[in-house]
């Protein structure tokens, strides 16, 4: 399909969209048809661009998620699904209703999700204890629907993953042959009912129990079949954290579904066995082609709100215009944005903490910092290697003082723990930089007693670094130096220790 076409298709599309989504959109269209003669459009955005609240971990607090939704508006993005698998009462215990208290704050959001141009979809995750064939569970699935329905929500969400792959119920094992066929059967029965009693649903979406793949399975051909067409279906790509989202991974969900699937994009959360980490660099290996073959993109984000908007921020500028997008760019137009006072040192620490499931490498600049710094050890260039250790030390440790005092301070909140860590890897740095000039200045046997001495102190600093960062819960690239600091410690020490007498 030409970029035009789907231009057109998807412009078809947009009146199901609720009144913001349709203005924002109408806009895009005003200026296309302003474009003269047959010129190359560039321009063409994802028809849904959104973020899924869908980690495992502490909820975001509702004034967060209202600053994040009024932070999406101002983005371009369009969607907010609300889906905090440790929300008891979205998943463990989803057959309970929500309380007064819960549901005025939804009702907050949705105000918020109004005067930004965002909808709010609310989601539920039944499928650890569910029955598909229990008319009491469709019933109370409805009766939860209406009731955020009655709040003025219309876009409604079912989620099945992260669940048992087989029927469980000997109810269902009777009833169905298959595990997607029961799946099909209650998302279809739920989103009938509701149509019937709520006026204007806008969006149903489905996520199923087997979100990525390399190739088709039958579970997938059977939802692709069986589920109303009017039913989104999400999908993560090849992986559940996918490094790569090629247009043939997106068509492979498209022929399966036989619809356009709705990626859910793991990217940037850092939830389970990713808590360590700070998912602080840009949005990207997604193929612009996906817009073609997709709904759009929601991004799954990390339990950190205000440092998920650097993801967000970049992720931005690909969703509205995949073509056209720029990665360094858009990173640092992000990094500028949250850290306005302090880009230079932001960034810095971003390169810090760039390694995710989507980059699985450190920053190019700290790999090539580490591999000078080899070189010139294993060279015995002992005042390259003091030069290469300071200047580095110096960077981050000025970073981390300067990040401390001009970040604001709900985001230095959040990531303390990682500035910390960053601390720490100067301070190591800074103290084997110290450690290779002192022993620069003498050779092993013309050193006096207090040379010795002093070059044990800088041992014991860059050894109780070290062992602090050894104690730390957080993960990052400077990981990449404790090769050479531990090897300088150790020939500094083995130089003055293991002196004959
Ligand atoms: O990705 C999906 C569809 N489900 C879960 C998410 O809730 C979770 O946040 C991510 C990342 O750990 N992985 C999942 O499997």
């Amino acid at each position: 399909m030409s970029k035009l076409s789907a231009v057109i298709e998807s412009s078809v599309k947009f009146p199901l969209l609720e009144s913001a989504d349709f203005c924002r959109n109408e806009n895009v269209m005003i200026d296309f048809f302003k474009i003269e003669g047959p010129k190359e459009l560039s321009f063409m955005n994802f028809e849904i661009r959104g973020v899924v609240e869908g980690f495992y971990g502490t909820p975001w607090t509702m004034e967060k998620r209202r600053e994040i939704i009024k932070f999406l508006g101002e983005h371009g993005y369009n969607l907010y699904i609300y889906a905090p698998k440790d929300d008891q009462l979205h998943r463990k215990r989803w057959r309970d209703m929500y309380g007064e208290n819960f549901k005025s704050e939804f009702s907050k959001l949705l105000v918020e999700g109004s005067a930004s141009g965002v909808t709010v979809v609310f989601s539920v995750s039944p499928g650890l204890a569910v029955k598909y064939s229990s008319d009491e569970d469709i019933d109370i699935m409805v009766s939860k629907f209406i009731e955020m329905a009655d709040l003025g929500v219309r876009s409604f969400a079912l989620f099945y993953d992260d669940i048992p792959e087989t029927l469980i119920h000997e109810e269902d094992m009777k009833e169905f042959t298959s595990l997607a066929q029961a799946q099909s059967f209650f998302a279809n029965t739920v989103y009938r009912s509701l149509k019937e009693k709520v006026d204007g649903i806008s969006r149903f979406i489905v996520c199923p129990t087997q979100y990525h793949a390399e190739e088709i399975t039958e579970y997938m051909r059977t939802l692709g079949k069986e589920i109303d067409r009017e039913i989104s279906i999400m999908w993560t790509g090849s992986s559940v954290c996918s490094e790569r989202i090629s247009a043939e991974n997106a068509k492979l969900a498209e022929m399966a579904f036989e619809r356009k699937p709705l990626f859910w994009d793991n990217y940037p959360v850092n939830d389970a066995f990713m808590i360590p980490e700070l998912h602080v660099g840009p949005y990207e290996g997604r193929a612009p082609e996906i817009v073609e073959h997709s709904e759009g993109i929601v991004l799954n984000p990390m339990i950190q709100p205000c440092a998920s908007k650097i993801a967000l921020g970049s992720a931005a500028e690909f969703l509205s215009d995949p073509y056209g997008f720029e990665v360094e760019k858009s990173w640092s137009r992000a990094i500028k944005e949250i850290a306005p006072s302090c880009e230079k040192e932001m960034k810095i620490f971003c390169e810090y903490y760039l390694m995710s499931p989507v980059h699985r490498g450190q920053s190019k600049r700290l790999v090539d910092t580490r591999d000078s710094l080899e070189l010139q050890v294993s060279q015995n260039s002992w005042s390259r290697v003091q030069e290469l250790l300071m200047e580095e030390a110096t960077r981050v440790s000025e970073s981390a003082e300067v990040l401390k005092k001009k970040l604001p301070a709900s985001l230095l909140e959040e990531i303390e723990p990682w500035i910390m860590e960053f601390s720490l890897w100067g301070k190591a740095l800074r103290s084997a930089s110290g450690i290779v000039s002192a022993r620069l200045l003498k050779s092993a046997q013309t050193l006096t007693e207090e040379e010795i001495s002093e070059i044990l102190n800088l041992c014991t600093e860059a050894e109780s670094a070290l062992c602090e960062l050894v104690k730390v819960d957080t993960i990052s690239g400077g990981v990449l130096f404790r090769e050479s600091i531990q090897e300088i410690l150790i020939r500094a020490k083995g130089f003055t220790k293991l002196l004959p007498n």
